[in-house]
């Protein structure tokens, strides 16, 4: 089948950059990649046309799947050429019908829209009109008016193209945007996958092809994130980093302007508090601002007012003005060898592991989802997640920053476990994704560590070279961060863990190792930690554990599969973290928030239910059991100050504020 570009030759790797760990450098060295990833924003000078809703869909089903090429199908509208189906945007295509083909297919599918561009777009010549598609699952070609605009590799970050050039050509017509997308995985994706052809004609029919992956979760595709055009003037803002520290009651906002298109650069910055009053401004493109009695941004549970933000205004004046306002939180992240500390104060996670995952919708983005989400992790005293095992939409970083919920950002380096898989391309393009994600992410408070992968083989020989340069570049992208990949590895045979600032590990015991047998997890679970630690006096986060539990099904005493078997697993890693987290133990990231949809295989009953809520969002027993523990960990972690706190919904007696 034709990969279309997916095997091509890549450049060779980029040299790496070791930036000093001080702030200015940071600012200098944040993001080698050409140009910014702001996101859109309505301002004064900029507007935004979301493009969410019905799009025109086709999968090309040809043997070769390139009949769309062959036939150029950008270049007419798709019903010309061939039958179309409604298709809605942002969605996985996969749910949407009755047609197993069309959940299970691989290759090339053609999306179409017409948009109505405002006639003030086109006649001033003076702005320019951009069009960003969110994500797009996996690699993915755009055409304006039958002309290819962009090419993207990565099915989890956003891309950009100008268009105004091109629409402005043929004013009467409506813009139509084409945008072909192909799931195919190979062994330099992120995450890797293979085609595997099976050639016996008594075994499968002609040309039949499967894909293999090697994680857990669906290969939903399509176009998961919101398509829009936005606007800004030929002079622009394009990129803004920042970096903030504090000291007594003074915090600090060290900050960088990009700027596009200006031939002389005269800007206002504007920082202003969450009542819309200016705290501090310059003129400067580069500089740091000084707020006296700061907010610092707080994690959710730790603080009274958690999550304050700040809006950082860059108004670019001169022939035509760019306004972008971007909110920011003022907090500093530290590691010690056994603590985790943010604002100087040790922070404890206590939180989930996520899908961007649902009925209907597979992986795309869905406002009602998101808020009932984040409620659902409020109602558990979550203080954190971790974005296993691929970054997840802007929009929920946002709802992050805005709700105090500390992120660990991680790529989509899950299921690196070929060996062709540390080869030059794959490094090649991790460290691209690397560079992509640290862009988009870099000014979110709420983002608190990067993660690099999920399980790879790390035991691998190749995984030494290939993890510490990953790190390093990582580390040089954003010196302010600390850095980690998820392990499952043999703490003696790790490859990467002496570059990690914080050992990660996920475990399964009573699961996938003596499955039944509850009673080995503490004495299990205890040499774990004293393994890791012991080599490498890091601190740890357990960042994966838990068991499945299919909805409804019930046994006492507990056999796996019941609710009542998930419950004691989780008491039963309890009591451990309980010991250990007196010493370097400083997170539990239970695996999962939520069930979700898996490949289909003899280990998988509709997918994974390792969630403590169904995929539907209803609880299980283990939702209670987590509650209770979230909560009475945030009361026993809130800072001395914080003694009025009365949690909304609240039943439970250990929810009482604590007495000063
Ligand atoms: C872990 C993986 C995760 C799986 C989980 C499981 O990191 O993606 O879903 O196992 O098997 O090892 O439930």
């Amino acid at each position: 089948m034709d990969s279309r570009g997916l095997d091509r030759v890549r450049a060779p790797a980029q040299p790496f950059m070791f930036a000093a760990v001080c702030l200015f450098s940071v600012l200098g060295t944040v993001c080698p990649l050409s140009g910014g990833m702001l996101f859109p924003r309505e301002s004064t000078s900029r507007d935004v046309k979301h493009l969410s809703g019905l799009w025109v869909f086709r999968a090309d089903k040809s043997p070769s799947r390139s009949l769309g090429f062959e036939k150029a199908w950008f270049k007419s509208r798709l019903s010309e050429n061939g039958p179309v189906i409604d298709m809605p945007v942002p969605a996985s295509y996969n749910d949407i019908t009755q047609d197993s083909s069309l959940r299970d297919f691989l290759g090339w599918v053609w999306y179409e829209r017409e948009v109505v561009v405002p006639a003030s777009w086109i006649q001033n010549k003076e702005i320019r009109v951009v069009l960003r598609v969110g994500s797009a699952h996996y690699y993915s070609i755009v055409w304006v008016n039958g002309v290819q605009v962009a090419e993207h590799i990565g099915g989890h970050l956003p891309f950009e193209a100008e268009i105004g050039g091109l629409i402005r050509k043929d004013p009467t017509r409506p813009c139509r945007i084409t945008i072909a997308v192909n799931n195919t995985l190979t062994l330099e994706t992120l995450p890797p996958g293979t085609i595997q052809h099976m050639d016996d004609p008594t075994m499968y029919p002609n040309g039949y092809f499967v894909q293999n992956t090697y994680f857990d979760f669906f290969n939903y595709a399509g176009l998961h994130r919101p398509v829009l055009l936005y606007t800004t003037p030929t002079a622009y803002v394009d990129d803004i980093t920042v970096v903030t520290d504090f000291s007594d009651n003074i915090g600090f906002v060290h900050y960088k302007v990009s700027v596009q298109g200006a031939i002389t650069v005269s800007l206002k910055v504007t920082l202003m508090n969450n009542d819309g009053e200016c705290v501090a401004s310059s003129t400067e493109q580069e500089g740091v601002l000084r707020v006296v009695d700061v907010n610092l941004w707080w994690p959710y549970l730790m603080h009274e007012k958690p999550a304050y933000l700040y809006t950082l205004e860059v108004r670019l004046t001169g022939d035509g003005e760019d306004v972008y306002a971007l909110p920011i939180g003022i907090r500093t992240v530290e590691v010690t060898s056994t603590q985790f500390l943010i604002n100087n104060k040790p922070f404890y996670f206590h939180g989930v592991n996520k899908h961007e995952d649902s009925d209907i919708r597979g992986k795309g983005l869905d406002w009602p989802l998101i808020v009932k989400d984040f409620n659902l992790l409020k109602w558990l005293g979550a203080n954190s997640f971790r974005t296993s095992h691929y970054p997840y939409a802007e929009e929920i970083l946002q709802m992050c920053d805005r709700h105090g919920i500390v992120v660990i950002d991680e790529c989509p380096g899950v299921g690196i476990k070929d060996i062709r898989s540390f080869g030059n391309a794959s490094l090649t393009h991790h460290l691209d994704v690397m560079d992509e994600l640290v862009r988009r992410d870099k000014n979110h408070p709420s983002v608190v560590m990067w993660s690099v992968a999920n399980e790879p083989a790390s035991e691998m020989p190749p995984a030494e070279l290939y993890f510490m340069t990953l790190i390093k570049h990582t580390k040089a992208l954003d010196p302010t961060r600390p850095v980690t990949y998820i392990t499952n590895s043999n703490y003696a045979r790790d490859k990467g863990a002496p570059f990690v600032d914080i050992i990660c590990v996920n475990s399964y015991f009573s699961w996938y190792h003596d499955p039944g047998h509850l009673e080995v997890i503490p004495i299990q679970l205890n040499t774990q930690f004293e393994n890791w630690y012991n080599r490498y006096q890091k601190p740890i986060i357990q960042s994966e554990y838990g068991a499945d539990a299919v909805s409804g099904l019930h046994s006492d005493p507990p056999m796996m599969f019941t609710e009542e078997y998930q419950k004691v697993v989780l008491q039963n890693y309890h009591n451990v973290f309980d010991q250990k987290r007196k010493q370097y133990v400083v997170g539990e990231l239970i695996w999962n928030f939520a069930d979700f949809m898996t490949a289909q295989g003899i280990t998988r009953v509709m997918g994974n239910k390792k969630g403590i809520f169904t995929r539907q969002r209803q609880p299980k027993a283990a939702a209670f059991i987590l509650r209770e523990r979230y909560w009475s960990l945030a009361n026993q972690t809130m800072l001395p100050s914080w003694t009025k706190y009365i949690p909304e919904h609240s039943v439970c007696p250990h929810l009482q504020p604590r007495q000063p």
